[in-house]
Protein backbone atom coordinates (compact mmCIF):
# COMPACT_ATOMS: atom_id res chain seq x y z
CA UNK A 1 0.00 0.00 0.00
CA UNK A 2 1.37 3.54 -1.06
CA UNK A 3 0.28 6.57 1.41
CA UNK A 4 0.55 9.48 -0.48
CA UNK A 5 1.48 12.20 3.03
CA UNK A 6 -2.32 13.26 3.15
CA UNK A 7 -3.17 9.89 3.98
CA UNK A 8 -1.50 9.92 7.35
CA UNK A 9 -4.47 9.88 9.32
CA UNK A 10 -7.15 7.46 10.77
CA UNK A 11 -9.75 7.81 8.55
CA UNK A 12 -7.51 7.28 5.35
CA UNK A 13 -8.36 3.88 4.38
CA UNK A 14 -8.30 2.98 0.58
CA UNK A 15 -8.33 -0.72 0.55
CA UNK A 16 -11.29 -2.14 -0.63
CA UNK A 17 -12.06 -3.23 -4.15
CA UNK A 18 -15.02 -1.38 -3.99
CA UNK A 19 -12.66 2.31 -3.08
CA UNK A 20 -10.91 1.69 -6.24
CA UNK A 21 -11.27 3.16 -9.70
CA UNK A 22 -8.15 2.85 -12.22
CA UNK A 23 -7.59 6.82 -12.65
CA UNK A 24 -4.58 7.33 -10.96
CA UNK A 25 -1.46 4.94 -10.41
CA UNK A 26 0.75 5.44 -7.69
CA UNK A 27 4.40 4.15 -7.12
CA UNK A 28 6.98 4.31 -5.39
CA UNK A 29 10.18 2.64 -4.92
CA UNK A 30 9.97 -1.03 -4.17
CA UNK A 31 6.33 -0.29 -2.75
CA UNK A 32 3.66 -2.25 -4.22
CA UNK A 33 1.62 -0.61 -6.44
CA UNK A 34 -1.85 0.22 -5.92
CA UNK A 35 -4.49 1.98 -8.11
CA UNK A 36 -6.38 4.83 -6.28
CA UNK A 37 -9.08 7.43 -7.41
CA UNK A 38 -10.99 8.74 -9.08
CA UNK A 39 -8.47 11.67 -10.01
CA UNK A 40 -10.04 14.41 -7.57
CA UNK A 41 -7.08 17.79 -8.37
CA UNK A 42 -5.86 18.35 -4.82
CA UNK A 43 -6.40 21.63 -3.66
CA UNK A 44 -3.71 23.33 -1.13
CA UNK A 45 -4.83 25.91 1.02
CA UNK A 46 -2.16 28.05 2.39
CA UNK A 47 -2.45 30.85 5.12
CA UNK A 48 -0.39 33.40 7.02
CA UNK A 49 -1.21 35.36 10.26
CA UNK A 50 -0.74 39.25 11.33
CA UNK A 51 3.17 39.83 11.19
CA UNK A 52 2.77 41.54 15.05
CA UNK A 53 0.99 38.79 16.31
CA UNK A 54 2.69 36.14 18.42
CA UNK A 55 3.56 32.63 18.96
CA UNK A 56 0.92 31.99 20.24
CA UNK A 57 -2.01 33.54 18.92
CA UNK A 58 -0.89 31.73 16.05
CA UNK A 59 -1.30 28.47 17.61
CA UNK A 60 -5.01 29.51 17.68
CA UNK A 61 -5.52 30.77 13.92
CA UNK A 62 -4.14 27.09 13.12
CA UNK A 63 -6.93 25.46 14.64
CA UNK A 64 -9.16 27.33 12.91
CA UNK A 65 -8.01 26.84 9.56
CA UNK A 66 -7.27 23.38 10.31
CA UNK A 67 -11.61 22.93 11.09
CA UNK A 68 -11.87 24.37 7.83
CA UNK A 69 -9.57 22.83 6.48
CA UNK A 70 -11.79 19.58 8.06
CA UNK A 71 -14.98 21.24 6.20
CA UNK A 72 -13.21 21.52 3.05
CA UNK A 73 -12.12 17.70 2.80
CA UNK A 74 -16.15 16.78 2.42
CA UNK A 75 -15.97 18.21 -0.59
CA UNK A 76 -12.68 17.31 -2.13
CA UNK A 77 -9.17 16.87 -1.74
CA UNK A 78 -7.97 19.52 0.32
CA UNK A 79 -4.23 20.13 1.95
CA UNK A 80 -3.26 22.63 4.34
CA UNK A 81 0.05 23.51 3.89
CA UNK A 82 1.85 24.74 7.58
CA UNK A 83 3.22 28.39 7.23
CA UNK A 84 6.80 28.30 7.62
CA UNK A 85 7.77 30.31 10.92
CA UNK A 86 9.94 33.02 11.21
CA UNK A 87 10.35 36.90 11.73
CA UNK A 88 8.39 37.03 15.23
CA UNK A 89 8.77 40.02 17.02
CA UNK A 90 9.29 38.13 20.16
CA UNK A 91 11.87 35.94 18.96
CA UNK A 92 14.77 38.13 20.18
CA UNK A 93 18.15 36.22 19.72
CA UNK A 94 19.77 38.19 17.38
CA UNK A 95 22.91 35.74 16.60
CA UNK A 96 20.13 32.83 15.29
CA UNK A 97 18.24 33.29 11.91
CA UNK A 98 15.04 32.46 12.38
CA UNK A 99 12.94 32.64 9.04
CA UNK A 100 11.89 29.29 7.51
CA UNK A 101 11.48 27.49 10.46
CA UNK A 102 9.56 24.02 9.28
CA UNK A 103 6.69 23.17 11.51
CA UNK A 104 8.77 20.03 12.76
CA UNK A 105 10.85 22.48 14.78
CA UNK A 106 8.23 22.84 16.68
CA UNK A 107 5.59 20.36 16.19
CA UNK A 108 4.88 16.88 16.10
CA UNK A 109 3.71 16.53 12.38
CA UNK A 110 2.54 13.28 12.36
CA UNK A 111 0.04 14.41 15.00
CA UNK A 112 -0.88 17.23 12.86
CA UNK A 113 -1.81 14.79 9.79
CA UNK A 114 -4.23 12.15 12.10
CA UNK A 115 -6.49 15.19 12.29
CA UNK A 116 -6.57 16.77 8.71
CA UNK A 117 -4.49 16.20 6.39
CA UNK A 118 -1.02 18.88 6.17
CA UNK A 119 2.15 19.51 4.76
CA UNK A 120 5.41 21.58 5.08
CA UNK A 121 5.85 24.47 2.60
CA UNK A 122 9.20 23.08 1.04
CA UNK A 123 6.88 20.04 0.51
CA UNK A 124 4.28 22.15 -1.56
CA UNK A 125 7.32 23.30 -4.06
CA UNK A 126 8.22 19.90 -4.08
CA UNK A 127 5.01 18.90 -4.97
CA UNK A 128 4.17 21.39 -7.41
CA UNK A 129 7.35 22.41 -9.26
CA UNK A 130 7.49 25.90 -7.80
CA UNK A 131 6.63 28.40 -5.06
CA UNK A 132 4.32 29.57 -7.19
CA UNK A 133 0.46 30.44 -5.57
CA UNK A 134 -2.66 30.59 -7.81
CA UNK A 135 -4.57 32.87 -5.78
CA UNK A 136 -3.85 35.30 -2.74
CA UNK A 137 -7.45 36.12 -1.23
CA UNK A 138 -6.74 39.02 1.55
CA UNK A 139 -9.25 39.02 4.60
CA UNK A 140 -10.09 42.30 5.87
CA UNK A 141 -12.47 44.05 8.28
CA UNK A 142 -16.09 45.90 6.51
CA UNK A 143 -14.98 49.50 5.51
CA UNK A 144 -18.25 50.80 6.72
CA UNK A 145 -18.35 48.15 9.95
CA UNK A 146 -21.00 46.74 11.31
CA UNK A 147 -24.39 48.04 9.32
CA UNK A 148 -27.08 49.14 11.83
CA UNK A 149 -25.45 48.22 14.60
CA UNK A 150 -25.83 44.97 14.47
CA UNK A 151 -23.46 41.99 13.81
CA UNK A 152 -24.00 39.26 11.10
CA UNK A 153 -22.16 36.85 9.39
CA UNK A 154 -20.97 37.68 5.75
CA UNK A 155 -18.13 37.92 3.49
CA UNK A 156 -17.89 39.73 0.22
CA UNK A 157 -15.32 41.02 -2.34
CA UNK A 158 -14.42 44.49 -1.80
CA UNK A 159 -11.78 47.06 -2.82
CA UNK A 160 -8.84 46.41 -0.30
CA UNK A 161 -9.11 49.03 2.26
CA UNK A 162 -5.22 49.64 2.95
CA UNK A 163 -3.10 49.54 0.28
CA UNK A 164 -1.96 45.65 -0.88
CA UNK A 165 0.33 44.06 1.17
CA UNK A 166 1.65 42.55 -2.62
CA UNK A 167 3.03 44.33 -5.89
CA UNK A 168 2.98 43.61 -9.01
CA UNK A 169 5.94 43.18 -10.83
CA UNK A 170 7.36 44.05 -14.23
CA UNK A 171 6.39 40.17 -14.93
CA UNK A 172 2.70 40.15 -14.30
CA UNK A 173 3.25 38.27 -11.01
CA UNK A 174 2.42 39.25 -7.15
CA UNK A 175 5.52 39.47 -4.94
CA UNK A 176 5.15 40.16 -0.79
CA UNK A 177 6.64 37.93 2.04
CA UNK A 178 6.04 34.85 1.12
CA UNK A 179 8.30 33.59 4.68
CA UNK A 180 11.42 34.57 3.43
CA UNK A 181 11.55 32.61 0.31
CA UNK A 182 12.39 35.21 -1.93
CA UNK A 183 11.38 33.31 -5.42
CA UNK A 184 7.89 32.46 -4.40
CA UNK A 185 5.32 34.22 -5.99
CA UNK A 186 1.71 33.95 -6.47
CA UNK A 187 -0.94 34.62 -9.77
CA UNK A 188 -3.86 36.64 -8.61
CA UNK A 189 -4.82 38.56 -5.62
CA UNK A 190 -7.86 39.83 -4.48
CA UNK A 191 -9.10 41.14 -1.17
CA UNK A 192 -12.09 39.80 1.02
CA UNK A 193 -14.65 41.73 3.32
CA UNK A 194 -15.05 39.02 6.15
CA UNK A 195 -16.82 39.34 9.33
CA UNK A 196 -17.35 35.90 10.50
CA UNK A 197 -16.24 32.36 11.40
CA UNK A 198 -14.01 30.25 9.68
CA UNK A 199 -16.29 27.96 7.88
CA UNK A 200 -17.66 31.20 6.76
CA UNK A 201 -14.37 30.41 3.85
CA UNK A 202 -15.79 27.13 2.85
CA UNK A 203 -18.65 28.12 0.55
CA UNK A 204 -16.09 31.13 -1.55
CA UNK A 205 -13.32 28.16 -1.68
CA UNK A 206 -15.40 25.68 -2.89
CA UNK A 207 -18.02 27.55 -5.47
CA UNK A 208 -16.00 31.16 -6.40
CA UNK A 209 -12.83 29.84 -6.83
CA UNK A 210 -11.13 27.00 -9.04
CA UNK A 211 -7.37 27.76 -8.48
CA UNK A 212 -5.40 24.93 -6.98
CA UNK A 213 -3.65 26.98 -4.02
CA UNK A 214 -5.20 29.40 -2.51
CA UNK A 215 -3.27 31.50 0.13
CA UNK A 216 -5.49 32.75 2.34
CA UNK A 217 -3.67 36.02 3.96
CA UNK A 218 -4.88 37.68 7.66
CA UNK A 219 -6.35 34.17 8.70
CA UNK A 220 -6.86 35.76 12.39
CA UNK A 221 -9.31 37.82 10.76
CA UNK A 222 -11.66 34.85 11.13
CA UNK A 223 -13.17 33.21 14.30
CA UNK A 224 -13.23 29.82 15.83
CA UNK A 225 -16.48 27.60 14.69
CA UNK A 226 -17.38 27.17 17.96
CA UNK A 227 -14.71 27.53 20.42
CA UNK A 228 -14.35 25.29 23.44
CA UNK A 229 -16.04 22.30 21.55
CA UNK A 230 -15.00 19.14 20.08
CA UNK A 231 -13.63 20.04 17.26
CA UNK A 232 -11.98 22.82 18.91
CA UNK A 233 -10.24 20.39 21.36
CA UNK A 234 -9.99 17.08 19.00
CA UNK A 235 -7.24 19.99 16.62
CA UNK A 236 -6.03 21.17 19.68
CA UNK A 237 -5.18 17.80 20.84
CA UNK A 238 -3.80 17.10 17.24
CA UNK A 239 -1.12 19.64 18.23
CA UNK A 240 1.24 17.80 19.93
CA UNK A 241 4.48 19.42 20.25
CA UNK A 242 8.24 18.23 18.76
CA UNK A 243 9.56 14.97 20.30
CA UNK A 244 12.90 16.41 20.52
CA UNK A 245 11.44 19.23 22.82
CA UNK A 246 9.05 17.13 25.32
CA UNK A 247 12.27 15.11 25.75
CA UNK A 248 14.06 18.37 26.94
CA UNK A 249 11.86 18.97 29.30
CA UNK A 250 10.90 15.45 30.82
CA UNK A 251 14.79 15.67 31.33
CA UNK A 252 14.81 18.92 33.56
CA UNK A 253 11.91 17.63 34.90
CA UNK A 254 13.20 14.60 36.19
CA UNK A 255 16.79 16.15 37.18
CA UNK A 256 15.86 19.28 39.04
CA UNK A 257 12.44 18.60 39.39
CA UNK A 258 12.06 15.49 40.32
CA UNK A 259 9.13 14.83 38.02
CA UNK A 260 8.42 12.14 35.80
CA UNK A 261 5.29 10.65 33.66
CA UNK A 262 4.98 7.63 36.01
CA UNK A 263 5.16 9.24 39.16
CA UNK A 264 2.90 12.25 38.34
CA UNK A 265 0.79 10.17 35.89
CA UNK A 266 1.00 12.27 32.68
CA UNK A 267 1.76 9.47 31.04
CA UNK A 268 0.66 9.72 27.44
CA UNK A 269 -0.50 7.71 24.57
CA UNK A 270 1.37 7.50 21.59
CA UNK A 271 -1.66 8.38 19.24
CA UNK A 272 -3.53 11.66 20.81
CA UNK A 273 -6.86 10.43 19.48
CA UNK A 274 -6.70 7.21 21.97
CA UNK A 275 -5.95 9.68 25.30
CA UNK A 276 -8.99 10.42 27.40
CA UNK A 277 -8.18 11.70 30.55
CA UNK A 278 -10.56 11.66 33.96
CA UNK A 279 -9.62 16.09 35.30
CA UNK A 280 -7.75 15.19 38.42
CA UNK A 281 -6.26 12.14 37.11
CA UNK A 282 -3.16 13.42 36.83
CA UNK A 283 -1.15 14.90 39.90
CA UNK A 284 1.99 16.53 38.20
CA UNK A 285 5.30 17.03 39.67
CA UNK A 286 6.13 18.54 43.23
CA UNK A 287 6.73 22.30 41.99
CA UNK A 288 4.82 24.81 41.49
CA UNK A 289 4.93 26.75 37.43
CA UNK A 290 4.56 30.32 37.50
CA UNK A 291 4.09 31.94 33.96
CA UNK A 292 5.05 35.15 34.12
CA UNK A 293 4.68 37.20 31.34
CA UNK A 294 7.10 40.58 31.46
CA UNK A 295 9.03 42.46 28.53
CA UNK A 296 6.08 44.17 26.25
CA UNK A 297 3.11 43.47 28.98
CA UNK A 298 5.14 45.34 31.57
CA UNK A 299 6.56 48.10 29.45
CA UNK A 300 2.73 48.88 28.75
CA UNK A 301 2.10 48.82 32.08
CA UNK A 302 -0.83 46.53 31.88
CA UNK A 303 -2.81 45.79 34.44
CA UNK A 304 -2.49 42.40 34.80
CA UNK A 305 1.19 42.74 35.22
CA UNK A 306 2.17 42.16 38.95
CA UNK A 307 4.97 43.67 40.52
CA UNK A 308 7.82 41.22 41.07
CA UNK A 309 7.60 41.28 44.80
CA UNK A 310 3.57 41.09 44.38
CA UNK A 311 4.38 37.72 42.51
CA UNK A 312 6.69 36.67 44.51
CA UNK A 313 3.95 37.08 47.59
CA UNK A 314 1.52 35.17 45.79
CA UNK A 315 3.53 32.38 44.40
CA UNK A 316 4.41 31.84 48.33
CA UNK A 317 0.72 31.75 49.21
CA UNK A 318 0.20 28.88 46.61
CA UNK A 319 3.73 27.34 47.93
CA UNK A 320 2.24 27.22 51.57
CA UNK A 321 -1.26 26.24 50.70
CA UNK A 322 0.31 23.06 48.26
CA UNK A 323 2.87 22.09 50.73
CA UNK A 324 5.35 22.64 47.80
CA UNK A 325 8.95 23.74 47.98
CA UNK A 326 10.20 23.83 44.31
CA UNK A 327 9.16 26.84 41.76
CA UNK A 328 10.15 26.47 38.19
CA UNK A 329 9.42 30.20 36.69
CA UNK A 330 8.83 30.56 32.80
CA UNK A 331 9.10 34.03 31.78
CA UNK A 332 10.58 36.40 28.87
CA UNK A 333 11.91 38.44 31.73
CA UNK A 334 15.54 39.71 31.47
CA UNK A 335 17.97 38.17 34.03
CA UNK A 336 17.71 40.82 36.60
CA UNK A 337 14.40 40.76 36.90
CA UNK A 338 14.84 37.17 37.49
CA UNK A 339 17.87 37.15 39.65
CA UNK A 340 15.04 39.87 41.79
CA UNK A 341 12.53 37.21 42.00
CA UNK A 342 14.61 35.03 43.34
CA UNK A 343 15.22 37.36 45.94
CA UNK A 344 12.30 37.65 46.61
CA UNK A 345 11.63 33.80 47.07
CA UNK A 346 14.82 32.88 49.30
CA UNK A 347 13.43 30.86 51.52
CA UNK A 348 12.33 28.30 48.04
CA UNK A 349 14.12 26.40 45.30
CA UNK A 350 13.76 28.19 41.93
CA UNK A 351 14.34 26.95 38.87
CA UNK A 352 14.60 28.28 35.55
CA UNK A 353 15.32 26.74 31.80
CA UNK A 354 18.33 28.43 30.35
CA UNK A 355 18.67 26.82 27.03
CA UNK A 356 22.26 24.99 26.10
CA UNK A 357 24.39 26.68 23.14
CA UNK A 358 22.89 23.47 20.98
CA UNK A 359 19.45 23.90 22.01
CA UNK A 360 19.00 27.53 21.51
CA UNK A 361 20.52 26.84 17.97
CA UNK A 362 19.15 23.82 16.97
CA UNK A 363 14.97 24.98 18.38
CA UNK A 364 15.49 28.31 18.16
CA UNK A 365 13.73 30.92 20.88
CA UNK A 366 10.51 29.72 19.56
CA UNK A 367 11.49 26.14 20.88
CA UNK A 368 12.93 27.02 24.28
CA UNK A 369 9.77 28.62 24.57
CA UNK A 370 8.14 25.17 24.11
CA UNK A 371 10.01 23.68 26.65
CA UNK A 372 9.06 26.06 29.27
CA UNK A 373 5.35 25.36 28.50
CA UNK A 374 6.20 21.95 28.54
CA UNK A 375 7.48 21.88 32.18
CA UNK A 376 4.71 24.36 33.22
CA UNK A 377 2.49 21.62 31.53
CA UNK A 378 3.52 18.89 34.39
CA UNK A 379 3.57 21.00 37.70
CA UNK A 380 1.08 20.16 40.41
CA UNK A 381 0.12 24.15 40.79
CA UNK A 382 0.04 26.27 37.56
CA UNK A 383 -0.03 30.39 37.90
CA UNK A 384 -0.14 32.02 34.66
CA UNK A 385 -0.47 35.86 33.36
CA UNK A 386 -4.10 36.82 32.40
CA UNK A 387 -4.66 37.34 28.84
CA UNK A 388 -1.24 36.02 27.72
CA UNK A 389 -1.98 33.29 25.16
CA UNK A 390 1.48 31.37 26.61
CA UNK A 391 -0.83 31.20 29.54
CA UNK A 392 -3.56 30.02 27.64
CA UNK A 393 -2.02 27.03 25.61
CA UNK A 394 -0.80 25.70 29.16
CA UNK A 395 -3.94 25.87 30.53
CA UNK A 396 -5.05 23.77 27.88
CA UNK A 397 -2.13 21.39 27.79
CA UNK A 398 -2.86 20.56 31.61
CA UNK A 399 -6.60 19.71 30.46
CA UNK A 400 -5.33 17.35 27.79
CA UNK A 401 -3.07 15.67 30.36
CA UNK A 402 -6.02 15.44 33.35
CA UNK A 403 -5.47 18.09 35.61
CA UNK A 404 -8.12 19.54 37.96
CA UNK A 405 -8.90 22.70 36.95
CA UNK A 406 -8.45 24.58 40.23
CA UNK A 407 -4.38 23.73 39.43
CA UNK A 408 -4.59 24.84 36.22
CA UNK A 409 -6.98 28.15 35.94
CA UNK A 410 -5.22 30.60 37.65
CA UNK A 411 -3.61 33.63 37.33
CA UNK A 412 -1.41 36.31 39.03
CA UNK A 413 -3.27 39.52 39.97
CA UNK A 414 -1.87 42.58 38.63
CA UNK A 415 -0.31 46.04 40.12
CA UNK A 416 -3.41 47.62 40.12
CA UNK A 417 -5.75 44.95 40.41
CA UNK A 418 -7.29 43.40 43.95
CA UNK A 419 -5.99 40.62 45.48
CA UNK A 420 -9.21 38.72 44.78
CA UNK A 421 -9.01 40.01 41.01
CA UNK A 422 -11.24 37.57 39.01
CA UNK A 423 -9.30 34.46 37.74
CA UNK A 424 -9.73 33.28 34.01
CA UNK A 425 -12.41 31.59 32.58
CA UNK A 426 -12.41 27.38 32.34
CA UNK A 427 -12.63 25.44 29.71
CA UNK A 428 -13.34 22.20 30.19
CA UNK A 429 -11.91 19.90 27.86
CA UNK A 430 -14.66 17.84 25.34
CA UNK A 431 -13.98 14.70 23.69
O1 LIG B 1 3.17 33.61 22.61
P1 LIG B 1 2.63 34.96 22.60
O2 LIG B 1 1.73 35.27 21.51
O3 LIG B 1 1.91 35.24 23.98
O4 LIG B 1 3.85 35.95 22.56
P2 LIG B 1 1.12 36.50 24.55
C1 LIG B 1 4.79 36.06 23.57
C2 LIG B 1 6.15 35.50 23.15
O5 LIG B 1 7.12 35.96 24.11
C3 LIG B 1 6.24 33.99 23.18
C4 LIG B 1 8.00 34.92 24.46
O6 LIG B 1 5.82 33.35 22.03
C5 LIG B 1 7.72 33.77 23.48
O7 LIG B 1 8.50 33.95 22.33
N1 LIG B 1 7.66 34.46 25.83
C6 LIG B 1 6.65 34.88 26.62
C7 LIG B 1 8.35 33.52 26.50
N2 LIG B 1 6.68 34.23 27.80
C8 LIG B 1 7.72 33.38 27.75
C9 LIG B 1 8.26 32.41 28.66
O8 LIG B 1 7.77 32.19 29.75
N3 LIG B 1 9.34 31.71 28.24
C10 LIG B 1 9.91 31.90 27.02
N4 LIG B 1 10.96 31.15 26.69
N5 LIG B 1 9.43 32.80 26.14
C11 LIG B 1 0.74 38.54 22.91
C12 LIG B 1 1.50 38.81 21.65
O9 LIG B 1 1.57 37.77 23.75
O10 LIG B 1 0.41 39.71 23.55
C13 LIG B 1 0.90 39.87 20.78
O11 LIG B 1 1.49 37.67 20.87
C14 LIG B 1 0.57 41.08 21.58
O12 LIG B 1 1.82 40.19 19.80
C15 LIG B 1 -0.27 40.68 22.77
O13 LIG B 1 1.79 41.70 21.99
C16 LIG B 1 -0.59 41.87 23.64
O14 LIG B 1 -0.33 36.36 24.35
O15 LIG B 1 1.61 36.59 25.95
Amino acid sequence: LVLCSHCLKTECSLDTEADLSDDIVFQSGSHQTLKVGPAIPRRYLLYHVNHGEGFNLRRDVYMRIANLVQRLQQDGDWVLVLPPWGRLYHWRTRSLEQIRIPWATFFDVESLNRYIPVIEFEDFIKETGQAAIDQILYLQAYKEGWTNGKWEEKIDERECIEPPAYRLDEAGVFRGWFWGYPDAYAKAFKCLSVQGMARILAPVLLNNFTARSVFVDRGEKVMHDRFGDVSYWTVRRSMRFAKHLRDIGDEFRESKLESTDEKDKTVMTDNWRDMERKPGSAIGGPYLAAHLRREDFARNNRKEVPTLERAADQIKVALKKYKLEKVFVATDAPKHEIEELRRHLQDYQVYNYVPPKGVLENFKDGGVAIIDQWICAHARYFIGTGVSTFSFRIHEERQILGFDTKMTYNRFCGHSEPEDCEQPSVWKIVY
